[in-house]
Parts: C-alpha cells; sequence; structure tokens
C-alpha cells in the first residue's frame, strides 16, 4: 500500500507533522555546512560523532552547485549517498537547499550562473555597486533554481518517494539582503518607486508606493515580497514534482536591528504577514534561533497560531540541553536543532569547526551562541530522555496537560494545573552547567510527570484554599519507549524537603493529594 507522504496537519489549532501515519517529532541537529559535499567525509567525520546522541533526525544541507555542475546536467551521487546513509543510521532527513541564497548571498550557485551576472544580476548597494548576491528581482535566476530544485524533488520522489527518509525540505536558507535595507540596482529602484502589487495592498488592507503602505519598514518589505515571490516559485516548481513540506528559516533581527544588519527581507516574526501572503506553499516559518531569549523568539514565531515552533538552528552552548524541554512542553515545538551538531561529543578537538568568527565579529554578533564548552554529553541525556517519552508528549500535545517553563532572569513560576499550583524554582546558574527549565505533564488531577533540569517543585493548594498538600509518592526514574520505568522511589531524606532534580536532565513521577488542615 502506498504510504501518504509527510505533511504538516492542524487540527483544533494543534500543528502536526505526520510522518507514515504518526505525528512526528524531530529531535535533530544540523550539520556544518560543508560537511555533506563528500560521502567520505561524512562516513569519518559525521555519523560516528552523531551515534551517542540520540538524535532520530539529521538536518543536511545539498549544493545547487554540486547538483548541476553544468547546466541542464544533473548529479545525483551526493543526494542519493546521504541518504543512503542516513538509512544505515536509522536516522530521518531534512533537507537544505542552498540554491541562489545561503544567509543573504549566493555563494552556492553554480559556476555558469556566477560567471554570467548580465542574466543573474545582481542586487546592489547605494551607489549603485555590485554585490555577490543575486538580485530576488532576477526573474532568470529564479526560473533557474526553480529548475533545478525542481530536478532535485522529482528525484527525491524516485528514490524515497516509498520510505520518507526525507520528511522536509528547507527552501534556500537565511534569505535576505546583507549590507543593506534593499537592493538599489537601477531596476530595484525603479520597482520600488511603483505601487505595490495588488496581492499585498489586499493582504494589508492599504495601497500606494512601498513607502506610502509600510513606511520605515519599506525597503525591508519590499525585499521580502521579492524574496517571497521568488520561494513560492521554486517551491512551486518542486512541490509539483513531490509535495514534501517546505519551510523557509530566518536569520533573526540581531542588535542594531537594522535590515541589512541580518538579511534584509528574510522572514523574520515582524514580516511573517508578507511572505505568508505571497508564498503559500510554504508550511512554515523557522527561527534559527542564536539570541540570548529563547523564549521570546518560540512567542513570536508562535503568536496567532497561524505557524508551528520548528527550530532547524539553535545556539550549541549549554542552555540547548535546557531550550528543548521548554520549546516542546510549552510550545510544542516539531523541531529542536543545535548547529554544527557533528561537533558536540567530537573528540575534544573536533569543536568549533567551521564556524566564521571574523564575520561575526563584524556583524557584532554575540559568539557566545557558538561555544561548545561541553554541551554535548548533556543534550544527548536530553535527548535521550525526550525521545523515549514523544509517544507520551504525543498524546498531551494540544490537551492543556503539558507545558514547559524556561529560566532566564527570573527565579521562579508557578505553573496553574486543575487542582493544584506547581511552584517551580531554579537552581542558581552556575558556569558550564545547563540552565534551569522542563516540561511538565499532567497525568491526571493528582498525578504529574516533570523532566528537565535544575530545579526544585512544590505543590500548593489552590488560592484561598484550606488544605496542605503531601505526596503520595514521588519516582525517580525515565521513560523506555513510553513507558515509565522507575529506578527509585523517593522518600525519607530524599524528598523530606521537597523534590528536585538536579543538573542532570531527569525525570521524575509523582502523586500527590490534598488534606485538610
Ligand atoms: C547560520 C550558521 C551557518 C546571536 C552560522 C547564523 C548556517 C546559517 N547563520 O554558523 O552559517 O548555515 O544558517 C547567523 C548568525 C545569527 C546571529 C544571531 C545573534
Amino acid at each position: 500500500m502506498l504510504k501518504p507522504l509527510p505533511y504538516l496537519a492542524k487540527e483544533n489549532g494543534l500543528y502536526s507533522l505526520i510522518v507514515d501515519g504518526n505525528p512526528y517529532i524531530a529531535l535533530a541537529g544540523e550539520i556544518h555546512n560543508s560537511s555533506s559535499s563528500s560521502l567520505e567525509y561524512m562516513k569519518e567525520k559525521v555519523w560516528p560523532n552523531l551515534r551517542g546522541l540520540h538524535l532520530n533526525t539529521v538536518i543536511v544541507p545539498v549544493f545547487w552547485e554540486m547538483l548541476e555542475f553544468r547546466q541542464g546536467s544533473f548529479d545525483f551521487t551526493l543526494v542519493d549517498g546521504i541518504i543512503e546513509q542516513a538509512r544505515e543510521e536509522n536516522l530521518r532527513l531534512v533537507l537544505l537547499w542552498f540554491g541562489l541564497w545561503k544567509n543573504g548571498r549566493s555563494t552556492y550557485v553554480p559556476g555558469w550562473v556566477k560567471r554570467d551576472d548580465t542574466t543573474y544580476f545582481r542586487a546592489c548597494y547605494p551607489g549603485p555597486s555590485a554585490t555577490d548576491t543575486i538580485s530576488p528581482l532576477c526573474d532568470a535566476a529564479v526560473q533557474a533554481d526553480a529548475k533545478a530544485f525542481s530536478q532535485l524533488m522529482s528525484h527525491l520522489k524516485e528514490v524515497d518517494g516509498q520510505q520518507h527518509t526525507v520528511i522536509m525540505v528547507q527552501v534556500e536558507n537565511e534569505i535576505g539582503f546583507l549590507g543593506s535595507d534593499r537592493d538599489y540596482s537601477a531596476y530595484a529602484n525603479e520597482q520600488f518607486a511603483q505601487s505595490v502589487p495588488q496581492d499585498v495592498s489586499e493582504a494589508f488592507g492599504n495601497n500606494g508606493t512601498w513607502s506610502e503602505v509600510f513606511g520605515g519598514d519599506a525597503a525591508e518589505y519590499f525585499m521580502a515580497y521579492y524574496y517571497a515571490r521568488a520561494v513560492e516559485e521554486i517551491a512551486q516548481a518542486g512541490t509539483k514534482e513531490y509535495a514534501l513540506p517546505m519551510f523557509v528559516n530566518a536569520w533573526l533581527e540581531q542588535f542594531p536591528e537594522r535590515a541589512g544588519a541580518y538579511p534584509s527581507g528574510g522572514p523574520i516574526a515582524k514580516v511573517m504577514k508578507i511572505w505568508k501572503a505571497v508564498a503559500p506553499t510554504i508550511a512554515l516559518y523557522a527561527p534559527d534561533i542564536y539570541l540570548a531569549d529563547f523564549a521570546k523568539v518560540c512567542e513570536e514565531y508562535t503568536a496567532g497560531g497561524d505557524n508551528p515552533l520548528f527550530i532547524p538552528e539553535a545556539r550549541r552552548d549549554m542552555v540547548s540541553a535546557t531550550n528543548v524541554f521548554y520549546a516542546l512542553g510549552k510550545h510544542d515545538a516539531l523541531c529542536f536543532a543545535p548547529f554544527g551538531i557533528e561537533d558536540f561529543l567530537a573528540p575534544a578537538d573536533g569543536s568549533d569547526t567551521g564556524i566564521d568568527f571574523g564575520l561575526m565579529m563584524a556583524l557584532n554578533i554575540d559568539r557566545s551562541a557558538f561555544h561548545l564548552n561541553g554541551t554535548g554529553p548533556y543534550l544527548a541525556q536530553s535527548y535521550e530522555l525526550l525521545g523515549n517519552m514523544l509517544g507520551i508528549i504525543n498524546q498531551y500535545r494540544g490537551t492543556g496537560q503539558m507545558t514547559g517553563f524556561l529560566q532566564h532572569h527570573n527565579s521562579g513560576c508557578i505553573l496553574p494545573f486543575s487542582k493544584y499550583d506547581l511552584k517551580l524554582t531554579y537552581k542558581r546558574q552556575e558556569q558550564g552547567k545547563p540552565i534551569a527549565g522542563g516540561l511538565v505533564i499532567e497525568v491526571s488531577e493528582d498525578e504529574f510527570i516533570l523532566v528537565g533540569i535544575g530545579f526544585s517543585a512544590e505543590f500548593l493548594p489552590k488560592r484561598g484554599e484550606a488544605k496542605k498538600v503531601g505526596f503520595v509518592k514521588i519516582e525517580e526514574g525515565s521513560f523506555v519507549k513510553d513507558r515509565w520505568n522507575m529506578k527509585r522511589a523517593l522518600n525519607g531524606d530524599e524528598a523530606a524537603y521537597g523534590i528536585s532534580i538536579g543538573r542532570n536532565p531527569s525525570a521524575l513521577y509523582v502523586e500527590v493529594y490534598k488534606y485538610n488542615i
């Protein structure tokens, strides 16, 4: 029987990624940009280092320049090899299409595109002076990319249409124009002076020139429109061949928060509306979260309830071991993936490879997001814990009985449940240790699962209730394939002062009761 393709479902306001009939949550990692340019390298330096991490999914780039080295002839050796290797490792894949744009630039286009800057014209800085970013206003370039992408998708259908090792595809990477708020080529200037296209004026209920409709953000919206239009054409061409869910990721606004300091026109939350109007083929918009305020980004990307949380890139430092609990528990995330994942359990000399710190300095980027400093073993424990309870998590997604919490500049929080309020107090942040955070499930009115890192928990009666709360049982343990497995029953000294979870990712199953004062 033909299995349906992976797809994004929305039921009662809850998004799920359905893979082979079941909801799928990707505990993932994204590999470095250049690793998948060689199957040998993947074999030696990537897959072996992923084995201890308890991933179920790997996010891997594929490159236009290698796929269509000569115009019109396509080479799928790499793609096929990666799929085969992933199958051997029992891992699913999310592929990244490094086509016309990658981190704002056009470095991955084939040589025949780079050399022909008449046909494939560049976006310009004011002057105008040319850049190495192909203009999103260049139809010929978009058509060429779309053609290559459709070949990729039709090939995926052929080799993977049954097995679904590849579950999703990201179109381009961190799209947008870097270094300026918009393209200042003569052609772009002309278009910028025009009235906004009809689909835009309809979506925003306003017409006039870009500046009239969007004021100070006009340049950014203008770029967003053309990038979204390009992506829609590319994604549509691919979808026609093989309709895997496709998404677009964003390099977020960072200091000083001016379009161009981050890629202008990419799908940051602010301009997501124009992307949605212009690129309906795109299933979701995904934040690459390197910023310190993880919770804030999660909120921004899910606000309004019409975009599921999918994090294809996350920070490499210790916070990631905790952030994953929060993303799944609080925001029903479909994917969590730290960047450069093959470093996390690599022998000591392998850390921080391939990261361009020079560029980051130039762009004022906080480099702490990229330092590993021992994150690997903690992340592996988080993933092992969560990976063994994905069935449980799926069962509670969207029920209102599951939530998450995360330490930021706060010392604790109170989570309300049906019969109790749960007071969580975070352990003080310690250098080199994960921050506090976790996921809580209300299994029944009196039973709770707590998983996470670095907190103590106290159950309180509801406000104004003349009752006290006691424990019937406190079990320490973990899930094994979605079944609770008790390791110790905590009582006596271990629970005399309430319950807590230390610096290692752990799980508790507790039952509480109320008694009269
Ligand atoms: C990411 C990665 C890779 C704290 C950086 C991040 C990947 C690309 N770009 O190593 O190049 O291919 O998607 C941009 C940095 C954002 C800074 C956020 C401030």
